[in-house]
């Protein structure tokens, strides 16, 4: 971008000049003064336990216990998961469910317990109930896992929506994961994290919470077991964590403990038990499986807030050219927008914005369009007028619409959680179809309403129509970004059907995976950001969000070239390989840093393509299984608690194991090796599991370990497929599954599956099929042989 486009692009974000900034002291008013008129006071409240059981009542799966002041309904679904509601809630209508509720478990059955209590049997988990209301999750051996006690609400006397508290306890080994995005995770430590999606207004570092993804969704990884829990309410709310400690000697163990606090919804919940596979995979059979994105998604792409012109997008794409370096996409920001109106375009400085998108696509590039769902309220502007021909955006309480701020000034938001405004909301991705993107970016839709003072959102009292059932904005807040993403992918589905669509969004809920993946939004560079993004990345997949990755080399400012380098290397190992930055960035360009960068840059990427089958493959198996491509080191033995404690490495699959460097000169890392045997994919050097080893990692390269017995599909030197196996140790054997890439429609791929073997002193490499196994029909190179 030259000095003109730069100034245009600035003076151009209405945030800076003084007409925005008063229209935001004004916002933040509006939205004070239709609180106070449109939410009355809570008044004298009530405070509510169960009380005693009175009666059970045998039903499909479980049953309902009447207690004195309450009613829980429990039941075992077919996949597995214990649903149980307080206060006769359902399971339905929920926004984190993929379609109705899973079938009751006819196995399951309602049983007297000892003393006076309730239990339902089921075969991977039971739950018992006390007299008061007490409720056990335990596993069949009869570990408990999870005591929730008896909860308490507080109902306003003159009526209106009960706040409520629920204390839990797990084991005193336990560790939590989850809750959506944290940039303080993966691991949970003791703390407060608030569920209400947020931006924070400004690039962010781990210190901050809660952030774009919010979700009441835990992972408690103990010894006896590992449990996922999901309080199916989208208000506002808190979970208090603290970790339990175990007694030394003769002393006590203290407890973990989950302190829940909502203020409003139903207290219902979800409970699965097994392993973290088990878990995941049926959480997925509950919420929805990921999306598969197309290939080309898991490539490498680059955006850039303020490319500000076609020039300037094709002078980056030259530059990716020019220096020998792979891209698949290329993002374009709200700065391309007609006065960041989304849905248009700026003629002038994108001139031929469908000609730009067709040739680049003839280079294997795709583009990528920013999608904020605030709409700029003036009359002309199309998409504000068939939207107010539809009634389709937020009013108040007073049956006004709501006006909030954002990039084009006074705006007004569509209600994603009407049937009726997300098929008129996804149509309008005709007109960027027709502009040549092929994906979409959703931003800013927590939602946000700048302010110059209280929440950057909208009102509370605001009204959304919730399918019909009507509510406010305290319990659409956190679906709003979920809602939105259902409207562009049901879109999608119906404008190009025969592709599968690719789209991620910056805020979520739990179910979002089932229309895309997500970004770790605006991290702070710097290297505490660095660590953040993995810890985000990490996290979502244990919520059921396996596609996403940060703004490499981070969102503001400018990263040391040894930052970005590192920032680069962890990302060509995550799903989502972006790089981005805000217009008074520095450059994220690979060749902006130096010649020993880009020389390590470009190894990194060849890298990333040369895996392509394998990220094809793993998208796909989190399709099937709910299992995230990016998995925490205790994914396969949660039972190892040196495993559980870290969170600086990870596994890519089955068969990496990637120790991302995230201090600032280091050249080797510590590392806590899984079980088994791991060769340096670099050295191929092996190393033996269980046990913390130090591994090289000089500025060329991050470490990556291959599991011994790994089968791994890669682009050979002619672009094709090959098996790249790693031996497996002597007496042992091996294990790969290969999906090749069928291209971005939804023909079902045949998956291959290998297997290798010792044979006397060699090694055997097999494909399984129906009349036994045969001779693989790819190219296969063993490694990790040397010393044998
Ligand atoms: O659209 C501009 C930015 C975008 O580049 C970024 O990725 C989003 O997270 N957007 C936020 C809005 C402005 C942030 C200051």
């Amino acid at each position: 971008m030259n000095g003109r486009d730069l100034v245009r692009s600035v003076k151009s974000v209405g945030s800076v000049g003084a007409a925005q900034r008063l229209r935001t002291v004004r916002a933040a008013w509006r939205r004070w003064r239709a609180d106070a008129s449109g939410l009355p006071s809570r008044g004298a409240e009530r405070a509510r336990v169960p009380g005693v059981v009175q009666e059970a009542e045998p039903g499909p799966g479980g049953g309902v216990l009447r207690f004195s002041r309450s009613e829980l309904r429990i039941h075992v679904a077919v996949n597995g998961a214990v649903f149980w509601g307080w206060d006769g809630a359902d399971p339905e209508p929920s926004y984190a469910l993929a379609g109705r509720c899973p079938e009751p478990d006819p196995r399951a059955v309602l049983e007297p317990d000892k003393d006076g209590g309730w239990r339902v049997v089921a075969e991977r988990v039971t739950v018992a109930v006390s007299r008061h209301g007490l409720v056990e999750v335990r596993t069949p051996g009869g570990v408990t896992l999870r005591r929730d006690l008896p909860p308490r609400w507080w109902e306003p006397v003159d009526g209106g929506p009960a706040r409520w508290m629920q204390r839990s306890e797990v084991a005193a080994d336990a560790r939590f994961f989850g809750l959506g995005g944290r940039a303080a995770g993966p691991r949970l430590r003791d703390g407060r994290y608030r569920l209400w999606n947020t931006d924070p207004g400004r690039a962010f570092s781990p210190a901050d919470d809660p952030l774009y993804i919010t979700m009441p969704v835990q992972m408690v990884v103990a010894d006896a077991a590992t449990h996922l829990v999901f309080h199916d309410t989208s208000w506002d709310g808190t979970v208090a964590l603290r970790e339990g400690e175990e007694g030394a000697g003769s002393g006590h163990d203290r407890a973990g403990s989950c302190d829940l606090r909502m203020e409003g919804g139903p207290l219902r919940c979800w409970v699965m038990v097994g392993t973290p596979a088990r878990v995941l995979l049926m959480w997925a059979s509950l919420t929805g499986a990921p999306a598969r994105p197309p290939a080309w998604a898991l490539g490498h792409h680059h955006a850039r807030w303020g490319f500000g012109s076609e020039r300037e997008v094709r002078r980056v794409v030259a530059g990716y050219r020019e220096h020998g370096l792979p891209l698949d996409a290329v993002h374009l920001d709200i700065d391309h927008f007609d006065e960041h109106q989304v849905f248009t375009v700026d003629e002038e400085r994108f001139p031929k914005l469908s000609g730009l998108a067709d040739e680049l696509r003839r280079d294997g590039i795709r583009l990528v369009s920013i999608v904020d769902p605030a709409v700029k309220a003036a009359p002309g502007n199309a998409v504000y007028d068939s939207g107010a021909a539809l009634d389709a955006f937020v009013r108040d309480a007073s049956g006004r619409v709501v006006e909030g701020v954002v990039w084009p000034g006074a705006s007004v938001y569509p209600d994603f959680t009407y049937a009726r405004v997300r098929k008129w909301w996804g149509g309008l991705y005709a007109e960027r179809l027709a502009q040549g993107f092929s994906g979409f970016w959703h931003d800013m839709n927590e939602p946000v309403s700048f302010a110059a003072f209280g929440e950057t959102t909208l009102p509370r009292s605001a009204r959304h129509a919730l399918e019909g059932r009507g509510g406010d904005h305290r319990e659409a807040h956190n679906v709003y970004a979920l809602c939105m993403a259902r409207a562009a992918y049901e879109g999608m589905r119906e404008l190009v059907p025969h592709e599968r669509p690719f789209l991620f969004s910056r805020s979520g809920w739990a179910g979002m995976q089932r229309y895309g993946g997500t970004w770790s939004g605006d991290v702070a560079t710097g290297w505490p950001g660095l660590r953040a993004s993995l810890a985000l990345v990490l996290g979502l997949g244990l919520c059921g969000v396996p596609y996403s990755g940060p703004d490499v080399g981070g969102f503001d400012g400018s990263p040391s070239p040894e930052l970005f380098l590192r920032w680069f290397q962890l990302g060509a190992y995550l799903p989502l390989f972006r790089t981005h930055a805000s217009l008074w960035a520095g450059r994220r360009e690979p060749w902006e840093f130096g010649a020993e960068v880009l020389g390590h840059a470009r190894v990194a990427l060849a890298e990333r393509r040369r895996l392509l089958p394998y990220f094809v493959t793993l998208a796909y198996l989190a399709r099937r299984t709910g299992a995230p491509y990016v998995r925490p080191v205790w994914w396969g033995e949660p039972e190892d608690r040196a495993l559980r404690d870290c969170g600086d490495a990870f596994l890519l699959g089955d068969a990496f194991l990637v120790a991302p460097v995230l201090d600032p000169g280091a050249d080797r890392r510590a590392l806590q090796l899984p079980r088994g045997r791991w060769y340096d994919t670099e050295t191929g050097r092996a190393y033996e599991g269980p046990g913390q080893v130090l591994v090289e990692a000089p500025l060329a390269r991050i470490p990556v370990l291959a599991r011994a017995g790994a089968v791994v599909p890669v682009h050979g030197a002619d672009g094709g497929l090959e098996l790249e196996v790693w031996a497996p140790a002597r007496g042992r054997t091996g294990v790969g599954l290969v999906v090749p890439d069928e291209g971005d429609g939804w023909e079902e791929p045949e998956i291959e599956r290998y297997v290798t073997r010792w044979e006397g002193r060699r090694l055997v490499v097999e494909q399984e099929g129906e009349d036994g196994p045969r001779e693989p029909v790819r190219p296969v190179r063993v490694r990790g042989t040397a010393e044998e």
